[in-house]
């Protein structure tokens, strides 16, 4: 079979949407840091939406800091790549060209340096992940031990991590003269842009005071809000497309028809007119983050843990439980909702149905084992922040709590028919090694891994919150996931 790419294009299906402006024509003025999945069904298609309305000196340059697969995948499709849309009403086929280049960073840094030097890039984007960041999830800061922080300090002109490469850029940009790339943060972190400023800021202060003031005084990181669901691609998916297609696809991309990306607008170099394509541009980002993350993340990650130690393999699987789907629902209206600034966020309830109706798409394969994945980096903003805000308040965690005890349940590594977790975390052997300690007893457990401070912060010391963890993960053991969930959701009144 024929593999996508350029010259295969005009052959494609009619009803496969393609590129509506010429590749060869368009300039790239975007640096992407982390072009994965995510990315590629997000961003690079709004991006996309621009150069066909003619903004062609923002194409992407994309860049792998981890593996090369991507590039791998895409480079002899000339950077094409089919984007799936799924419902149960059926599938859309678009083929998506804003993708002009793709860099594998641990192969050749220097070749990423220079994209990122080059005054016609005027916006550096991430999606790294929240552990990308290199901080602690808790309270933002750089984690200055960081062997990939530790490792740019010693060898900045070959960085390896996000904070690394932004810095020796701009350290670039800045001793030729040339103006600093806006720095614009797409992760599921609060303020990411806030974060990302953090971080960035202190690395160049570590590297010279000068540089640091520089960074504070003169870059750019505003922050954004991104929502759409992503399952990773199956071999199922591209076997599936490449029937339809005509041809083959080493790396097509699965979503849903929801997307959303709110974006604060601060871009003194420019930007592409995002606000023609559909993207909410604001003065403050923080009201559409926080319900987000609260709302849709703190819900997935509960649904992931719960759903997976219950033994189902998808949300939408784990979402036909009526016990479970009932529980979620009384976790996003009675517990998190509450704690979002209504005046900023008007009427939540339609947000919450059409989230629940997402959650439910039959059609997407979402596994709760990857969302599973890096809960000691998720969980702060996605159920710790809700929980203080709650205690704060003086109401109930219940729901939240269980979504924690299931975490601790689940980074013990064994499921309940006593078979190995493949747990996907930073912390993975440390959370392993607590487990092993404190043995199977919620108390000693729960004690010990509230104690990782990164995570939790000075939450893991307060009896409003240990206690009902604590409670949630007796039950978990005792009397396994769905149980304990059905008679959570029963005991509150959710079902
Ligand atoms: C998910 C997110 O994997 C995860 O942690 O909760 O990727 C989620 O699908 C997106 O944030 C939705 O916008």
């Amino acid at each position: 079979m024929n593999r996508l790419s350029q010259t295969s294009l005009a052959a494609l299906p009619a009803d496969v949407a393609r590129p509506a402006y010429d590749l060869a024509a368009v300039n790239v003025g975007i640096v992407h840091l982390g072009v994965g999945a995510f990315h590629r069904a997000h961003q690079a298609v709004y991006v996309d939406d621009r150069l066909a309305a003619g903004e062609g000196d923002w194409a992407i340059c994309g860049a792998s800091l981890r593996a090369a697969d991507t590039a791998e995948a895409l480079t002899p499709q000339d950077g094409l790549y089919t984007l799936a849309t799924r419902d149960a009403s059926g599938e859309a086929l678009r083929v998506v060209g804003s993708l002009r280049n793709l860099l594998v960073a641990p192969a050749d840094p220097e070749a990423l340096l220079a994209a990122m030097s080059d005054p016609q890039v005027r916006i550096v984007t991430l999606t790294v992940t929240e552990k990308g960041y290199c901080h602690d999830p808790a309270s933002g800061r750089l984690n200055e031990d960081h062997p990939d922080i530790r490792h740019d300090l010693a060898s900045p002109a070959r960085p390896k991590s996000a904070p690394g490469f932004l810095v020796e850029a701009l350290a670039r940009r800045r001793a030729a003269g040339v103006a600093p790339f806006t720095i614009l943060s797409c992760d599921n972190l609060p303020s990411n842009g806030a974060t990302a400023r953090k971080v960035v800021a202190r690395l160049a202060a570590l590297r010279s005071a000068a540089l640091g003031r520089w960074v504070e005084g003169e870059v750019a990181f505003p922050s954004s809000m991104i929502d759409r669901i992503v399952p990773a691609t199956t071999d199922e998916d591209r076997a599936r497309i490449a029937a339809r297609l005509g041809v083959s696809d080493a790396w097509p991309v699965v979503t849903e028809p929801f997307t959303q990306w709110v974006v604060e607008d601060h871009f003194p170099t420019g930007r592409p007119r995002f606000e023609e394509s559909g993207v909410t541009m604001v003065a403050n980002v923080a009201p559409y983050e926080l319900a987000k993350l609260r709302l849709l993340n703190g819900s997935h990650s509960t649904l992931a843990y719960l759903g997976y130690l219950s033994g189902y393999e998808t949300v939408a699987e784990a979402m036909a439980d009526a016990k479970l789907a009932a529980l979620i629902a009384g976790l996003m209206a009675k517990e998190s909702a509450p704690t979002l600034d209504a005046r900023a966020t008007g009427d939540l309830a339609p947000y919450m149905r059409e989230l629940l109706a997402r959650f439910c798409n039959p059609a997407l394969r979402h596994r709760t084992w990857q969302i599973a994945m890096d809960g000691s980096q998720k969980l702060p903003q996605r159920l710790l922040g809700t929980i203080r805000a709650r205690l704060a308040a003086g109401a109930p965690i219940d729901r939240l709590a269980l979504g924690v005890a299931a975490w601790m349940r689940y980074v013990t590594g064994v499921d309940e028919q006593g078979r190995a977790i493949d747990v996907r975390d930073p912390l993975a052997a440390r959370l392993k090694a607590i487990a092993e300690r404190e043995g199977l007893d919620a108390a000693r457990l729960a004690r010990g891994l509230a104690d990782v401070n990164e995570v939790f912060g000075d939450l893991g010391a307060d009896p409003r919150f240990l206690a009902p963890v604590t409670a949630a993960l007796a039950k978990l053991f005792a009397l396994g996931a769905r149980r304990a969930l059905e008679e959570t959701a029963r005991g509150l009144g959710d079902a």
